[in-house]
């Protein structure tokens, strides 16, 4: 740690001299090439997105001082991906963000042509460093280390590149492939005193989170084995490795011992979904030991069946729980992104936990988001009837959050029977969209739908009679989401382990203007959609409550409330 030390000492030195200052002015040069009026109409209020530009990954979540820090990969120069800094903002409240200059930029032979994701570490006496990925010179993906500047700054503006970056490189020695190299973890400490943490990789098809090991965090070895590895799943991106117990109490990511579980999550840029196991991490021997069953492809676990993407935990540490941050991008294209002069959103944060099966995770939105919640009807218990649709009104319908559930336990009589041979639960979804009448089901939401009914996103339930248990079909079918034929309406789908004999079914949708974030199951299935009315928009969007299947089915408790605009530096 002295090394370590001493090297900061040096780098005020050397930063204070010239090197940031230069690389802040070429940032402020790119910076005032940005187009002028993005289009504000699928803005959202609530969700996380910069005025302008391109966003993906969410980078280095973390806490420090009591302010949160949520780092994002972002195009300064326009709304396509490119010219990728590390953009940065704060918040009090994980909702309200205050924008800061770029916190990571290229500056450095190590990442002059980009800096990309990573992760943020406490390291002893909770000081934060960050691990990214920088693009070399040759466009090789190599490993950088930032600390902050002034560590009595709860902003943590400024940020200083170790002099003895790259810490991890490719080399033909250690076969790793320059272009398959990236996205570290927030590192994690054994008790041995070193530090872990795993790198994405792939090498021919097989994907890796490889590990290195440090006791200074600077100079770090690979290990000769990976923490865990599987043949034919291509390049893991922005891997994430954490413990977790079955309370939504959340255990800092060092937490090793007796009943600790582990997660490893990765994004798989084959498929761009993120996929997880859950196992043990045998810390003495450094290996990721998946649950039996739960490892091959990831055995169909994702955090989120719809768009979500290169997501991160961290633990909150103000508040003992552990967050998950997902980057949502558009479903139009290319061109009418670009038209619209921005990209991509931040999902609402979630807390994450183990379920008490054991066998998946649960997610729900931080408790947090409920203080932009504003006007609040609510139904009484009642009767939803075969092929009704009724609307739910008094709220606005365009940035709402509904929570409804569902009492079907007395109406499964007439429900379909299940076929084994169905397990791909979006293709089912697709063939079984919310017209199509089945015994118990399709009910659920309809969301940001027009008045006449021309343009709605359903988000449902479905319920099927396998052998000897019922089989809960979950599905966000975009198909008639908008009049307009152009962007991506892919039918998502789930399978939800709740059993609607003894069990209510809760839906919960996060409805913000052009996104339709969906927890099933007390979170235990999320569905997340982006789309683009052309008639369902701002007032003229409408909420309704559906059930188009044989069967009545009870509506138990039912929600809605109006969101407030966050201030995000967006649209007021
Ligand atoms: N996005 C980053 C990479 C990462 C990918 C580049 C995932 O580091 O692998 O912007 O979306």
């Amino acid at each position: 740690m002295a090394s370590f030390y001493l090297w900061l000492m040096c780098l005020y030195w050397i930063v204070l001299g010239h090197g940031i200052l230069e690389a802040e002015a070429s940032h402020r040069n790119l910076a005032s090439l940005q187009p002028a009026s993005p289009s504000q109409t699928y803005r959202t209020s609530y969700h996380f997105q910069p005025p302008k530009n391109w966003m993906n990954d969410p980078n280095g979540p973390t806490v420090y001082k009591g302010l949160y820090h949520l780092f994002y990969q972002y195009n300064p120069l326009g709304p396509d991906w490119g010219n990728i800094v590390w953009a940065h903002s704060t918040s009090k409240d994980l909702i309200n963000w205050n924008p800061h200059k770029a916190a990571i930029f290229p500056s450095q032979k190590g990442d002059v042509n980009g800096c990309w994701s990573g992760s943020t570490t406490m390291l002893r006496g909770e000081n934060p460093a960050i691990l990214y990925t920088g693009i070399d010179p040759k466009n090789q993906q190599v490993q950088n280390l930032a600390v902050p500047r002034n560590l009595s700054d709860p902003y943590l503006i400024e940020w200083v590149k170790s002099p003895y970056n790259p810490l991890m490189t490719p080399t033909p020695e250690n076969k790793i492939n320059s272009s398959s190299f990236r996205d570290p973890t927030t590192a994690w400490l054994g008790p041995d005193g070193r530090w872990r943490v795993i790198v994405g990789n792939k090498l021919n098809r097989r994907g890796k989170a490889l590990l290195y090991r440090s006791k200074d965090f600077v100079r770090w070895t690979k290990a000769q084995h990976p923490l865990y590895s599987i043949q034919g799943t291509g390049m893991w991106e922005c891997p994430d490795f954490y413990p977790v117990s079955s309370s939504p109490i959340g255990l800092d990511t060092s937490t090793i011992g007796e009943g600790v579980k582990h997660v490893l999550k990765v994004s798989l840029d084959d498929t761009k979904h993120d996929q997880y196991a859950i196992g043990t991490y045998a810390h003495s021997k450094d290996v990721f030991v998946p649950n039996a069953g739960a490892a091959e492809k990831f055995s169909g676990l994702r955090y989120d069946y719809g768009k979500f993407y290169a997501s991160k935990t961290f633990y909150d540490s103000l508040k003992k729980r552990r967050i998950l941050w997902g980057w949502i991008n558009e479903s139009l294209s290319r061109e009418d992104y670009i038209a619209q002069g921005w990209s991509g959103v931040q999902a609402i944060p979630r807390l994450i936990w183990l379920d008490k099966s054991g066998k998946q995770l649960v997610q729900w939105p931080i408790s947090e988001i409920e203080t932009l919640r504003q006007k609040k009807v609510g139904y009484p218990r009642t009767q939803l009837k075969s092929g009704s649709t009724v609307e739910v009104q008094g709220i606005k319908a365009a940035q709402a959050d509904v929570d409804v559930s569902f009492q079907v336990a007395s109406q499964l009589e007439q429900v379909d029977a299940f076929d084994p041979s169905w397990t791909d639960p979006q293709l089912l979804c697709s063939q079984k969209g919310a017209s199509v009448r089945g015994g118990t089901g399709p009910f659920g939401l309809k969301v940001l739908a027009s008045k006449d009914l021309q343009e709605y996103t359903a988000v449902f339930f479905r319920i099927f009679k396998a052998q000897n248990k019922y089989v809960v079909l979950m599905c966000s079918d975009q198909s008639r989401s908008s009049l307009n034929e152009k962007p991506d309406k892919t039918t998502y789908g789930a399978f939800l382990d709740v059993d609607p004999l003894h069990e209510e079914l809760s839906l919960r949708s996060l409805i913000d203007h052009s996104i339709v974030e969906s927890f099933g199951g007390k979170g235990k299935a999320c569905i997340t959609s982006r789309v683009y009315p052309t008639k369902a928009l701002g007032n003229e969007a409408r909420l309704y409550v559906f059930n188009y299947g044989k069967a009545n089915v009870a509506i138990s408790s039912m929600n809605a409330w109006t969101m407030k605009n966050a201030s995000i530096n967006r649209k007021n």
